[in-house]
């Protein structure tokens, strides 16, 4: 099982060479095929090392991380250096001194999951300094509780893809319904239904709206509108506006089930600051006719619409307006909580929202406790690490950094996730110390001072099952563990014995036991629970898998809809907050109490684009899941002379006297780098698109602003939050300039080892 799918391999004994999807996906996962040759790659690490400015110096501060070369050693030297460094930073600073808990999407798997293991570890020496939220809804996270409560039920609970395929007549769907991000879900998935589902709803005669720059966001027979990037909170406010002057909205409803729409209105129609946000007022933002959006508010007051907001709408500066503005358009068509209307976040951003979940509890390794309080919003890594001290606000509260001397990651790549990649860099080289472990020559553990090797999920045995999907599936190991590599569980028994706290840690049970102790007493609770009774850990695992049941033909928010007092939100008020007295309260000037319309810095109508005039849609990719197996076949059948494809509409290509297959090179003010360029006049003109996860290839690796030659597109993007209140990643737009690439071409070394070294003499 991957993130991406359930498959099995065909091996010759050292690596995977075919690998055949399950039976049951009726819509595999192309990534796959990225998965034969991975075990053995050349990209592997193969023993555990240390950079050789850390043996010479000793640990400190450093521009050298990412510049320099690395003395492999055997485990028995490697642990005792490393739990020595652990140790004295400890000692020395304090265990708030440690940033870990890694973000990071790692492999599938509940047992050998690397966050939840580092996560573990660190806990058990005494805490650390971790991070709240993550990157793919960073902005959702913050707001939607206020305002929604529960923010989980969006997606665990959301509408099955079955009601909406049966009763849906308009599906809205701001960001499309991207079949390319379904290929995935965290921790694994055994099946693809989105494709089907739409399908089905079209052959019923259901239309569907997708309202995206990029044609390929919705496959298939659809209405398109493709406002200019940045301006969906205009048009959903143009919407809005339709249905409250023409008394379209649905007052009952707002009256029993939301607070603050009166104040919302207030804003909508102009009686705050005398501006009404009217179909005209959105035209001059979006690019969209009022007579269109005039047209759609009809068709939506007068069908079951529901209206769906994709994740990347919130991975912008102030993204906590987009879901937001989609519940209050969703709350004013009154149709939340009735089957196939309403709102949904997030179908097409990943195989989750529209698949019901196991109504259970999962195996799941106990993490322990940090006893260190700190945390930081997870993507304010690099203003922590360069500003230790400085204050900072997050969710009503004022913060301040941490001191951090030590970071510790296991099973995310920041090279793929973060913005402003030359700031990271400059962030990366404050600490005293940075320990990886992953099984490959990421450009993160390329910028570590100890690497650690890990096993890939191929070579150790596991199970594996995820909230949303009705299978728990064994994952018995397929090849031998590659060189010298351990899985990062006996890493960190080994530092933990190093550490004198073995026991705490490992409880006494290997990674076998452990796997039988997630299960057993899982078995035992669901069996009393008497829903189901899975068999016992041997004959699951003889089976290769288990089908628990799941809860079919969901209606997000459907017993609040019947009975409001006995399923209230978890909401101050038990409604949807259409204002939020508490958001109002911490008196942010980028982010009020109702949803409002901001001017983003990064789009085509503003001052920056005279100078950057390409809106660049940073989104995920085709052909991977985020970096990972960048190297394997299908990620690498799709790169244009060896780099990260950027696509273009024709225009802008003529414009610049650029052809199809060309090599470009993309920039703006933070930075630049090389892509290979496809002309495809499925993009709006200004628009372009550039995928995250080419592995970071910077072409002079001592200047910390380098071009990269391979097409990491967060060399460009800004580093900084979506708003005071949930300072969530906003990595999915950024301007930019495109230009012929007329100069030599620089190798691509991004999948190749860095340089060894012989130990320094000291
Ligand atoms: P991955 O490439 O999945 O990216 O960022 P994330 O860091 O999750 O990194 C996982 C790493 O774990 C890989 O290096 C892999 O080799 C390693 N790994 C796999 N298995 C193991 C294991 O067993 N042990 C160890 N130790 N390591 C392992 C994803 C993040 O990027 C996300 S979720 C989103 S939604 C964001 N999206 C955007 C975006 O839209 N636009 C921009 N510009 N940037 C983004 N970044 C974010």
């Amino acid at each position: 099982m991957a993130h991406y799918g359930r498959f099995s391999v065909d091996t010759d004994g050292a690596d995977v060479v075919a690998v055949r999807p399950a039976a049951e996906d009726g819509d595999p996962s192309p990534l796959i095929g990225n998965v034969p040759g991975s075990v053995t790659h050349p990209s592997r690490i193969r023993r555990p090392a240390v950079r050789r400015g850390w043996l010479e110096h000793g640990p400190g501060p450093t521009a050298l991380r990412g510049n320099d070369s690395y003395v492999e050693m055997d485990w028995d030297e490697f642990v005792p250096l490393l739990a020595g460094e652990l140790r004295r930073v400890i000692d020395r600073h304090g265990n708030e001194a440690i940033y870990g808990g890694s973000y990071g999407w790692g492999s599938a798997g509940r047992f050998h999951h690397a966050q939840s293991q580092v996560h573990r570890f660190l806990n058990t020496i005494g805490g650390y300094t971790r991070s709240v939220g993550n990157y793919s809804l960073g902005a959702t996270n913050v707001v939607m509780p206020h305002v929604m409560g529960s923010h989980w039920k969006l997606f665990s609970r959301s509408t099955s893809w079955d009601v909406i395929a049966e009763h849906t007549d308009l599906l809205v769907a701001f960001g499309g319904v991207p079949i390319k991000n379904t290929f995935v879900n965290h921790g694994g998935t055994s099946h693809h239904p989105t494709r089907d589902a739409l399908h089905r709803l079209r052959a019923r005669g259901g239309r569907i709206v997708s309202i995206s720059p990029l044609a390929d966001d919705l496959e298939g027979t659809a209405e398109r509108l493709a406002p200019v990037p940045g301006s969906d909170v205009a048009l959903m406010m143009a919407l809005a506006h339709v249905l409250a002057t023409n008394g379209w909205h649905d007052t009952r409803f707002l009256e029993r089930y939301t607070v603050g729409y009166d104040r919302f209105e207030d804003y909508l129609l102009g009686r705050t600051d005398g501006m009404s946000k009217s179909p005209e007022w959105a035209e001059a933002l979006t690019g969209i006719p009022a007579s269109v959006t005039r047209d759609l508010a009809r068709r939506m007051a007068r069908s079951t619409t529901m209206i769906t907001v994709t994740f990347s709408l919130q991975r912008t500066r102030h993204g906590e307006q987009a879901p937001w503005m989609g519940m209050t358009l969703a709350a004013m068509l009154g149709g939340i909580g009735v089957p196939g209307a309403g709102f949904g976040h997030g179908y097409g951003s990943m195989n989750e929202p529209g698949i019901g979940p196991v109504p259970y509890p999962l195996p799941t390794l106990p993490q322990g406790t940090n006893r260190v309080p700190t945390s930081i919003p997870v993507a304010a890594v690099s203003d922590m690490l360069l500003n230790p001290g400085a204050p900072y606000d997050y969710d009503g509260e004022r913060r301040t950094f941490p001191d951090i001397r030590l970071v510790h990651w296991a099973g995310g790549n920041p090279f793929h996730h973060h913005q402003d990649l030359g700031r990271l860099r400059e962030a990366l080289g404050r600490p005293d110390t940075v320990v990886v472990h992953d099984p490959f020559w990421t450009p993160m553990a390329k910028h570590a001072d100890f690497v650690v090797p890990s096993t890939t999920s191929l070579e150790r045995d596991d199970l594996s099952c995820t909230r949303n999907d009705p299978w728990l599936v064994a994952m018995p190991a397929a090849v031998a563990r590659f060189a010298d590599s351990k899985d990062d569980y006996e890493t960190f028994t080994l530092l933990a014995r190093e550490l004198g706290i073995e026991q705490e840690f490992t409880e006494g049970r290997n990674a076998a036991d452990w796997l039988r102790h997630l299960y057993e007493p899982w078995r035992a609770f669901v069996s009393a629970a008497g829903r189901v009774t899975p068999p016992t850990f041997a004959e699951f695992w003889r089976d290769g898998a288990f089908r628990m049941d799941t809860e079919d033909d969901l209606t997000l928010l459907a017993d609040f809809r019947d009975d409001p007092a006995r399923a209230p939100l978890r909401t101050p008020s038990g409604r949807l907050e259409i204002f939020s007295e508490t958001i109002d309260g911490f008196g942010y000037d980028d982010c009020a109490g109702h949803p409002r319309w901001y001017e983003p810095q990064e789009w085509l109508h503003g001052e920056r684009a005279g100078r950057f005039p390409l809106h660049l849609v940073a989104n995920q990719p085709r052909t991977r899941l985020h970096s990972q197996l960048d190297h394997g076949a299908v990620s690498q059948a799709s790169k244009v002379q060896g780099r990260e494809p950027v696509r273009m509409h024709s225009d802008d290509a003529r414009a610049r006297g650029l052809a199809d297959g060309d090599v470009v090179r993309v920039f703006n003010d933070r930075g630049a780098c090389l892509a290979g360029l496809r002309v495809d006049d499925g993009l709006r003109p200004r628009v372009v698109q550039l995928a995250t996860g080419a592995w970071y290839d910077p072409l002079d690796p001592v200047d910390p602003r380098s071009m990269c030659v391979h097409g990491n597109v967060n060399v460009l993007t800004e580093d900084r939050g979506t708003s005071s209140l949930a300072q969530g990643c906003t990595g999915q737009h950024v301007l930019v300039e495109i230009e012929k690439w007329t100069g030599a071409l620089p190798p691509v070394r991004a999948h190749q080892p860095p340089e060894f070294a012989e130990r320094p003499q000291k």
